[in-house]
């Protein structure tokens, strides 16, 4: 039954909300490993535009945002929303709350990334923050805080260093350390001011140089996985996710492979290794990962899996 029911839903479907400028498309574009604009469809899967047109096609929640690099991700972009535009802000509410709790699975959306930009970090939570947190009842669908663009921290870390008078050689070598504690206590104040709200973030993940390729957002991945509730779609995420093979590796043998492990002797012997080695491949994206992971089943008929490079 879980199988059929993960079978409905087939892609993964995220909510990115957050201020204008708050960096939303780049997490999307790293994500998916794009440079490329979204495609953007309205609900009944008709394009509204493609990659080369304007902003028009994003500025409406119910609009899908896809990448033609990972299909199997699927966004809505909630655009800025600020404390007294009203009708903007129950649109959203609505898009959020029916999306959360709809029955039909393939519309459902399962996770919520609410970006906060510390380039604004005299301003993290705002009363749009506060009334979001406050107001908008996710269900079981979680919501993460990406603070973004945390790179934005090193010159006022700078500048700090030199007005406490360090010179300026010393300063440049300490800043990035002083950066790390400027992200901490601004993830603190936010922490303690969203955790005060009705509906808090289940979690908390910072991103910096998002817009650079070789960005690192594997905390963001994981934090996804950590997440959900449920196992299917956990399984769903990792294997749409193309960036990290160590995490389908890692929920591969926690979930299927640890279980197989804890059980007696009798209970071992009676495993399939066919069964097993199919449950084990479940976590694996379908496709050929940048030519560096082949799966393959059912060789001798046993299950195999060999190329992990
Ligand atoms: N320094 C820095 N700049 C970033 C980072 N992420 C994104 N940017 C830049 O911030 C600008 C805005 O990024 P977008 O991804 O378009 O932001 P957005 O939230 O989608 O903006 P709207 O759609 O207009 O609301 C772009 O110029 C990005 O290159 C980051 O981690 N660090
Ligand atoms: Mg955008």
């Amino acid at each position: 039954m879980a199988q059929e029911y993960m079978k409905n839903i087939e892609r993964f479907r995220i909510l990115v909300m957050g201020r204008a400028n708050a960096g939303k498309t780049t997490v999307l574009q790293r994500v998916c490993n794009s440079t490329e604009k979204p495609e953007i469809f309205d609900g009944k899967g008709n394009k509204v535009c493609d990659a080369e047109c304007s902003q028009r096609g994003y500025h409406n929640i119910e609009n899908e945002l896809m990448f033609q690099s990972n299909p199997g991700f699927v966004f809505h972009d909630s655009c800025g929303f600020e404390a007294g535009a009203t009708k903007q802000f129950d649109q959203m509410k609505h898009f959020v709350v029916d999306r959360a709790a709809t029955k039909s699975v393939k519309e459902r959306i399962h996770a919520i990334w609410f970006c906060i930009p510390m380039t604004d970090y005299h301003r993290t939570v705002t009363a749009a923050e506060q009334k979001f947190f406050n107001e908008c009842d996710t269900g079981h669908v979680p919501v993460i805080v990406l603070l973004t663009k945390v790179d934005a921290l090193y010159l006022p870390a700078l500048r700090g260093l030199l007005d406490e008078g360090v010179a300026i050689a010393e300063a440049k070598e300490r800043a990035a350390g002083m950066q790390g504690e400027l992200l901490e206590r601004w993830l603190d104040h936010i922490k303690h001011e969203l955790g005060k709200c009705n509906f808090p973030p289940k979690g908390y993940v910072s991103l910096q140089k998002m817009h650079q390729e070789s960005a690192d957002y594997s905390a963001l991945m994981q934090c996804t996985a950590n997440v959900l509730n449920e196992e299917g779609l956990q399984r769903l995420f990792i294997s749409t996710q193309q960036s990290s093979i160590a995490l389908c590796v890692q929920y591969a043998v926690q979930k299927t492979l640890r279980t197989r492990m804890e059980l007696g002797f009798v209970g071992r012997l009676q495993v399939d290794p066919k069964e097993l080695g199919f449950e084990l491949l479940k976590w694996f994206p379908n496709c050929n990962v940048s030519g560096q992971i082949l799966l393959t089943y059912g060789v001798n008929d046993a299950p195999m899996l060999y190329s992990l490079a």
